[in-house]
């Protein structure tokens, strides 16, 4: 078995920061994505060529090493740096602060393909694009935007993003945590829980509410006194993402790091309806290797003397995969059109998020069926993937908050409260 020498991994223990080596897989990864309905005549060249270009890195740096870490609780944070080297840091991020400026349907396909190999890389990913990276893009004032924004495309800098509080998740709106104008500086105090990247991160885009009760969103810099990120243990689910808390204890702010341009409870949202989007592919990307590799198990796998892929209740499994992967490919494609022209709206987010992922859940149980015994080992990905499903599902807004939202566009009542 090869080895990644001396890589710095975050071990969700005790051992943060140390260094040591993650073993690589020799197994060949030998995905092929199902395209049922030629929706790839529906991308452009450039599509297919990112497509294929983080395919292959996904298999290349991801593969090898995740079933370890999902493991042994590691989150290998190497590969921050060369997540940003393949440009899945900010793809929709203009050029000239060191995103790709590519489209939302490039975005979309790089978040499948990554979490094709696991939820909790594309957690990296996506927490650093869509709510990290795009809050100070679009509501950072230019100094903010240069002095962060390349630094995060590139990895030499990875952020979180912090909404949701104790006693707070579902309802952000509630929020406690607040910072006071002191003059020169913001007095921030409160506490962030369950924050992807916190215990890793070097910059945290915090929402918190100044003395009005208003929303706004601060950049925190680790190593402000004051301001901690504990590490959460003994989570079942994406065990090779790091998530922490993010505590603040009379941190001094200083002023230029509020981002300006807007405040209210829609800032944050609207972090969400790129982070929800993403999220969309992504899950169909873990569906679509859970589907991948139950397809080939079942045709070698021999049972009565033959493949059990023989048998008709495999084949209802295998047919109703299929099925669902095709209807969530074309809803994420529609989806991303609507995303490119502007026009996508929040409830239409919700409905792919949530179906994605229910898809996706439903496809990795079943599919692990599929597998008999085998199916519970690491040496298939479809106990991972659903064991990291069960945080998709929650996280970005519950299955059921999505419900609620698209009840609300459909009645036009309002039924959280
Ligand atoms: P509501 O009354 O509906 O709205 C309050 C204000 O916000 C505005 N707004 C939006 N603006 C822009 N875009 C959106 N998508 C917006 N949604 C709401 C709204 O217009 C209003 O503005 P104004 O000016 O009228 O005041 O708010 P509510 O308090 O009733 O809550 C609505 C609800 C429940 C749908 C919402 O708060 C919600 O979605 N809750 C779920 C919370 C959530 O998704 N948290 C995610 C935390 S981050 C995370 O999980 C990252 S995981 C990352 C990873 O590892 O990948
Ligand atoms: P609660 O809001 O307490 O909900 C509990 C249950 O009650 C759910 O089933 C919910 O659907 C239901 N419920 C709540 N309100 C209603 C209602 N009105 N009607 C019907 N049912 C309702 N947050 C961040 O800010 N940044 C991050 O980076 C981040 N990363 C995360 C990573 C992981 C691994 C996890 C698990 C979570 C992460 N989160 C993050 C937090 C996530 O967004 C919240 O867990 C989620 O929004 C739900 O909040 P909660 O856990 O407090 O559940």
């Amino acid at each position: 078995m090869a080895t990644i020498a001396n890589e710095k991994v975050h071990l969700n223990g005790n051992l943060n920061g140390k260094t040591q080596e993650i073993p690589r897989r020799q197994a060949q990864d030998n995905y092929e994505a199902p395209d049922f309905y030629k929706i790839d005549d529906l991308l452009t060249e450039e599509h297919l060529m990112i497509r294929s270009a983080v395919r292959d890195f996904v298999k290349k740096e991801i593969s090898p090493i995740i079933e370890h870490c999902a493991e042994h609780n590691i989150f290998p944070s190497h590969i921050v740096k060369k997540f940003g080297e393949i440009g899945a840091f900010g793809p929709t991020v203009p050029t000239e602060y060191g995103g790709g400026g590519l489209d939302y349907i490039a975005y979309g396909i790089i978040m499948q393909e990554i979490e094709r190999g696991d939820s909790g890389m594309r957690s990296t990913a996506s927490v650093q694009g869509s709510l990290v990276m795009y809050p100070i893009y679009k509501f950072g004032s230019e100094a903010q935007k240069k002095k962060y924004l390349p630094k995060l495309a590139s990895g030499e800098m990875l952020g979180c993003f912090g909404l949701t509080e104790p006693n707070h998740g579902s309802n952000p709106s509630g929020m406690e945590t607040n910072f006071k104008d002191m003059g020169d500086h913001y007095l921030l105090n409160g506490a962030k829980m369950w924050i992807s990247n916190s215990p890793e991160a070097d910059i945290a885009v915090v929402w918190a509410k100044n003395e009005e009760g208003r929303i706004h969103g601060l950049i925190v810099e680790r190593g402000m006194e004051g301001f901690s990120t504990p590490t959460t243990h003994n989570k079942w689910s994406l065990r090779a993402s790091c998530t922490g808390e993010l505590v603040f204890d009379n941190v001094k702010v200083p002023k230029e790091n509020l981002l300006p341009l807007k405040s209210g409870l829609g800032a944050p949202m609207m972090c969400l309806d790129s982070a929800r989007y993403g999220i969309a592919w992504g899950a169909l990307g873990a569906a679509m290797d859970c589907y991948d590799s139950a397809k080939r198990y079942a045709a070698e796998r021999i049972q009565f003397g033959k493949p059990i892929a023989s048998f008709q209740l495999i084949q209802k499994k295998l047919a109703e995969f299929l099925t669902e992967i095709t209807k969530a490919q074309l809803v994420c494609w529609r989806l991303g059109k609507l995303m490119n022209e502007g026009k996508a709206t929040t409830a239409q987010i919700s409905l792919a998020k949530r179906n994605s992922v229910q898809i996706a859940l439903e496809i990795a149980r079943e599919s692990r069926q599929i597998l008999g015994g085998m199916g519970i080992t690491g040496e298939f990905p479809m106990m991972r993937h659903a064991m990291n499903l069960e945080s998709v599902v929650t996280y970005e807004g519950t299955h059921d908050i999505h419900l609620l939202i698209l009840g609300k566009e459909i009645t036009g009542i309002q039924a959280f409260v």
